[in-house]
């Protein structure tokens, strides 16, 4: 059934899921920082498939709650992003929308993506910034980029939406937003003194992921059948 506000209402987001305690996902962010430090790395793909930490976190059981809630029993995790900013390196993740890229499509009933907060995310570290009720202008057309060795589609039309209705979504650590495939959302540079530490992750139901190229990974199931 479609809803007319989308699987997450007018807002198109959702605050205040708890994936983990504070103390044990700041304790994860400094093992990841601790890890990939030397080599600055500021993008994994997919860990959920081969860490048990990552593997642990898509699975809490209030996160899955919380997307069961928005789009059914049936859920599989299509991609996850571990995204690590490190403090005095410009990089910014533009204007996006998690449903759409050159790979495939998600249906935004059947989608929501996730995006959990494992160190504080904070305005001067680049916690997201998004656009609420965004959703409702659907999927923008959209540029392939591929940055930092993972694709991502640029919405191009973005800026005709957010001069100022953005905002900003700082995010204490062991806490998850969720949002609709088509919430337009950002994030910015890291200018504070320490590491900002997140995972997107993309969850969807059964018949949810349009692929365009056929190469693309299969979901992982997590719950249900249907795959
Ligand atoms: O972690 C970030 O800064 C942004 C992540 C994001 O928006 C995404 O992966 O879709």
């Amino acid at each position: 059934m479609t809803r007319t506000n989308g699987v997450l209402g007018r807002r198109g987001l959702r605050t205040g899921v708890e994936w983990s305690t504070p103390g044990a996902a700041r304790a994860r962010a400094a093992q990841l920082v601790a890890e990939h430090r030397s080599q600055q790395r500021e993008i994994v793909r997919n860990p959920h498939l081969n860490t048990e930490w990552a593997r642990a976190a898509v699975r809490t059981p209030q996160l899955l709650a919380a997307v069961q809630e928005a789009i059914g029993q049936d859920i599989a995790v299509e991609n996850t992003f571990l995204v690590v900013k490190w403090p005095g390196r410009a990089f910014e993740i533009p204007w996006h929308q998690d449903g759409i890229d050159a790979r495939l499509e998600l249906d935004p009933d059947r989608s929501v993506s996730a995006w959990l907060a494992i160190s504080d995310a904070t305005v001067s570290n680049g916690c997201l910034h998004a656009v609420p009720g965004s959703h409702h202008f659907g999927y923008l057309p959209f540029s392939s980029e591929a940055e930092h060795g993972a694709e991502r589609g640029r919405a191009d039309q973005a800026t005709g939406f957010t001069a100022d209705t953005s905002t900003a979504l700082p995010l204490p650590a062991g806490s998850a937003l969720l949002m609709d495939s088509r919430l337009l959302h950002r994030s910015g540079t890291n200018t504070s003194n320490g590491a900002r530490v997140g995972l997107n992750v993309r969850y969807a139901a059964p018949g949810g992921i349009r692929r365009r190229d056929p190469q693309s990974p299969s979901p992982d199931p997590l719950t249900g059948t249907g795959w």
